[in-house]
């Protein structure tokens, strides 16, 4: 089966890891959120593809989910000394990503061939695309102002009570190379259980790709990011609060209405009641886990399709 993904997030990466282990998955293709993107001491951040190439690479933090599994903090002491911002916490290996990423940026490279470069570079099988080579940035208006996505999720830890959410720079945005082509030549499309108005909407806001989306016949299945009525790690379930939506499935199935053909959800939680809807236990903690609910995935598009 030839597999896309839209993909952000520490839960995005553990449900691409999954689909990576599954071998009917002969072509899988992660479609990247960078809304998350940002310059940080002059250089260039792109968390959700760095949790996502450390993730299919074995690097990841495994507790934290971001950055890098035994690290060291050199730098990040260094710049305390000298009064530096020390609330984005930068690991001496995590820092050489960002200072390579940065130069071949500065060179002229875009954001998807400098990530290909990585990619082959660790040994990941998976085409990892940015959702767009242009900048695109998530913004949060809350009662605290206008923050931009990591002052609102780490600065603040999320604190702030939200009231909308914009994507600075999406309207003039134009998907990234192979983006279109993997989505109209995809068997089975997955939404994966990331933060759907904080990881996923940044990608849908990319002009035509959600389109793309809508005039697929292949299935397109989201994944529940929530586990028991809440999310698993993150703001979601607060933010869908703040937001006025009920934190259940239905508001989940009802947030990618028109897009998706399916909703895998928790086998604990109520199923949505406005599409088809598939479950399994989908906390993924160990790597049997992630094969679970990816292996749950495909047969829900199998079934589809059927
Ligand atoms: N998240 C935190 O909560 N604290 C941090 O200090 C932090 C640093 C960091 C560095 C590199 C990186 O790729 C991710 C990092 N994250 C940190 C996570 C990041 O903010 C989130 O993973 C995404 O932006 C949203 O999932």
């Amino acid at each position: 089966m030839k597999v896309v993904v839209l993909t952000g997030g520490v839960g995005g990466a553990k449900f691409v890891l999954g689909l990576q282990h599954c071998a009917e998955v002969a072509q899988l293709t992660a479609i990247v959120n960078t809304g998350d993107d940002f310059r940080h001491l002059g250089l260039h951040v792109s968390p959700d593809i760095d949790t996502l190439l450390y993730t299919l690479s074995g690097q990841a933090n495994a507790m934290q989910g971001w950055g890098r599994e035994g690290e060291s903090w050199n730098f990040m002491a260094a710049l305390k000394g000298l009064g530096g911002p020390d609330w984005f916490n930068l690991g001496d290996g995590d820092l050489a990503l960002h200072v390579l990423r940065t130069e071949r940026l500065a060179q002229g490279e875009t954001l998807s061939t400098l990530t290909a470069g990585f990619a082959q570079a660790w040994g990941i099988a998976a085409s990892v695309l940015p959702m767009s080579d242009n900048a695109v940035a998530t913004w949060l208006e809350t009662d605290e102002g206008a923050l931009p996505f990591q002052s609102y999720f780490v600065e603040r830890q999320c604190r702030p009570v939200t009231r909308a959410i914009r994507f600075e720079g999406a309207e003039e945005a134009r998907p990234a190379p192979g983006v279109l082509e993997a989505l109209a030549d995809a068997d089975a499309v997955f939404i994966a259980p990331s933060n759907p108005w904080l990881s996923v909407d940044p990608v849908l806001a990319v002009p035509s790709i959600a389109a793309a989306l809508r005039a697929i016949s292949a299935p397109v299945i989201a994944i529940s990011p929530l586990v028991g009525g809440k999310a698993v790690k993150g703001p979601t379930t607060k933010l869908m609060a703040e937001l006025g939506i009920d934190a259940d499935n239905e508001a989940i199935a009802r947030h990618y209405a028109g897009l998706v053909s399916g909703l895998l959800h928790d086998s604990g939680d109520t199923p949505p009641t406005s599409v088809p809807a598939h479950s399994t236990a989908t906390l993924m903690t160990s790597l049997d886990d992630k094969i679970r609910v990816a292996r749950g995935a495909i047969a829900f598009a199998k079934a589809l399709k059927a």
